[in-house]
């Protein structure tokens, strides 16, 4: 899988790939991430890429024709499956979406800034808009990172066995249970029993319950459905 990421901060980029599963993922070519500086596609000599709000409105918006360009550019090298805008004001990302967009080819990321992108770009290029949830970021490219990490883990290959991504929180709908590990007695703080009781099925049932009373008690929301 291929994701293009369309940002004004390109460094904010530097940190986010470069350990763990995504960095092990991109190693093996599960993988490739590309960063695009929008800068570079501004046809002015001052790299200008915001402009005031028509109508008078408080604020700055990035201009349509940086971008366009840059989308355009992209769009005649290879076909996008999604060309997604990070936003406040879009869907709200869950696990679900998260399965959808790790199937495709390849997606395209832009981060917004200031007050937002001009109408135009979201009318004639943006197919899908994301949130990482309600609250305010300064730009979209945290939540880029986000959504990156989100779908590169569910790559199929990406994550062994042991790390499978169907015992994950959310992927069956439920919180995942408490997991310990050596000692199974630190200063009289004990594992429990059944966990080292070898007995494979009543350890299964205990992490389920688990599961279930945790989800139950910490979001009760999640067993509506
Ligand atoms: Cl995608 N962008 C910004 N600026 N703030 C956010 C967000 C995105 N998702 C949650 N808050």
């Amino acid at each position: 899988m291929r994701i293009d990421i369309l940002t004004i901060f390109p460094a904010m980029f530097e940190g986010p790939f470069t350990e763990s599963i995504i960095k092990r993922a991109i190693a093996r070519g599960y993988a490739e991430i590309h960063i695009h500086n929008i800068r570079d596609f501004a046809a002015n000599k001052h790299r200008k890429v915001d402009d005031y709000v028509f109508g008078g409105s408080a604020g700055m918006v990035m201009m349509v024709q940086p971008i366009a360009d840059l989308i355009d550019k992209l769009k005649a090298e290879r076909i996008y499956d999604e060309v997604i805008f990070l936003t406040p004001d879009g869907e709200i990302l869950s696990q679900g979406i998260a399965n959808q967009l790790s199937l495709h080819g390849n997606i395209m990321l832009l981060c917004g800034h200031y007050k937002g992108i001009d109408e135009r770009l979201r009318e004639h290029y943006i197919t899908r808009e994301i949130s990482i949830g309600d609250y305010v970021l300064s730009g979209g490219e945290l939540a880029a990172a986000v959504l990156t990490d989100s779908i590169i883990r569910l790559i199929p290959g990406v994550l062994g066995d042991e790390t499978s991504a169907l015992s994950d929180s959310f992927q069956d709908g439920l919180l995942s249970p408490p997991v310990y590990t050596r000692p199974s007695d630190y200063k009289g703080w004990k594992v429990p029993d059944v966990l080292l009781s070898g007995n494979e099925k009543e350890i299964k049932d205990w992490n389920y319950r688990q599961a279930l009373e945790r989800t139950r008690k910490r979001r009760p929301g999640l067993l509506n459905g």
